[in-house]
């Protein structure tokens, strides 16, 4: 299951409370005060791990509470620290306050972590307390209470290259073919449901990483299709492959097709429209000569880059992969570095 947007419940533990304790031995009168100190509450921490995909384990507990600091004791021993809550996210896991919406954290990298809750101090002991006109103090401090908070996490796909297209384009076929990636492919539309990530390794030992989403129709962002909520997860590529159908098939025309994406984009976030964008005429195996011209000419007058291909068979596919690299590096040497417009600051628990 690929679930993408989960609201869940921090609570950090409190602090234990300090101890009032005084020394008492045999012929030792007025042995002073000897309350430890309380130890701390545990923090809920967010962790993020390359090893999960999506936030399905959140769904089955969305409430999470870390342990409470243990309170002072006698002889100065102090009280341990609460365990720390620790859940663990995919990479491009956005973290938001549930009620304000402003994001709080954005977690990118592997280890990168996140301090959703911090655990409350423990109180001081009495024996902290002691001075010199108050030698026997008969109070110890109380615990802090842990942090509470309602967070709402989105997860972002961390792909440098997106692939857009109306449903049936092949975009699956694409990804099957470039990368490892196995996503399900037929003849209908909507055979894909959720975004699937493929590692492409190019002829020079290097890699990037491509996402392929559900297919857009017109009215996608009235939620017509699978709706355009997909979109989000291209959100923070460097680049788009738009792929057009150019089969023979009853499928619509390709200037249409592109125009139909385009459109859904745009309202969706026009920001995605600054992306820079590959169009590729795909199923050239069993091309329809007229739409292919009528695409590839558009491209030429509307300065878009354009490629054929046919992902069935794997005609031109290594070119696709070698053009996107290439734009990848001119985009990375254009300083498109950041792939995330959204900051946010990952706070160290300590
Ligand atoms: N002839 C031909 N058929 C292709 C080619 N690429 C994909 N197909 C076929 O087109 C159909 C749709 O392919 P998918 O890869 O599932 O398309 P998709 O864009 O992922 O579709 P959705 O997930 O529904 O959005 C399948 O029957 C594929 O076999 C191609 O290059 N040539
Ligand atoms: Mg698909």
């Amino acid at each position: 299951m690929f679930i993408d947007q989960i609201v869940i419940h921090v609570k950090a533990g409190d602090g234990g409370n300090g101890c009032v304790s005084f020394r008492r031995e045999k012929y030792v009168p007025k042995g002073g005060p000897n309350g430890g100190d309380a130890g701390r509450g545990g923090s809920v921490i967010l962790k993020a791990s390359q090893g999960i995909r999506t936030l399905v384990n959140l769904r089955y507990q969305s409430f999470f509470k870390a342990e409470k600091g243990f309170n002072g004791k006698g002889s100065n021993k102090a009280g341990r620290n609460g365990v720390d809550c620790i859940i663990t996210v995919p990479l491009g896991t956005v973290v938001k306050d549930d009620h304000t919406g402003h994001i709080l954290g954005d977690l990118k990298k592997d280890g990168d972590i996140f301090l959703a809750a911090k655990g409350g101090r423990g109180g001081r002991g009495n024996a902290r307390f002691a001075t010199s006109t108050n030698q026997a103090p008969r109070y110890a401090e109380e615990g802090s209470p842990g942090e509470e908070q309602q967070l709402f996490l989105e997860l972002k796909l961390l792909a440098d290259v997106g692939i857009i297209g109306l449903p049936n384009a092949g975009k699956s076929t694409l990804i099957s073919r470039i990368s490892a990636a196995k996503p399900r492919i037929a003849d209908y539309p909507f055979t894909t449901l959720h975004p699937n990530l493929g590692m492409v390794k190019t002829e020079d030992y290097q890699s990037f990483c491509i996402a392929d989403i559900p297919g857009l129709i017109q009215g996608a962002h009235q939620g017509t299709g699978l709706g355009d909520q997909f979109l989000r997860h291209i959100e923070r590529s460097f680049m788009l492959i738009h792929l057009i159908d150019v089969s023979r098939s009853t499928g619509p025309d390709p200037v249409k097709a592109f125009h139909t994406v385009f459109e859904e984009m745009k309202l969706y976030n026009p920001i995605l429209l600054k992306k820079k964008q590959l169009i590729v005429a795909n199923k050239i195996d069993d091309q329809d000569q007229e739409k292919l011209q009528r695409l590839e000419h558009f491209c030429l007058t509307q300065g878009y880059p354009f490629l054929k291909i046919s992902a069935a068979t794997g005609e031109n596919s290594q070119l696709l992969v070698r053009s996107i690299q290439k734009m990848l590096t001119d985009l990375n040497k254009e300083g498109h570095k950041e792939k995330c417009p959204e900051g946010g600051n990952l706070e160290s628990p300590y």
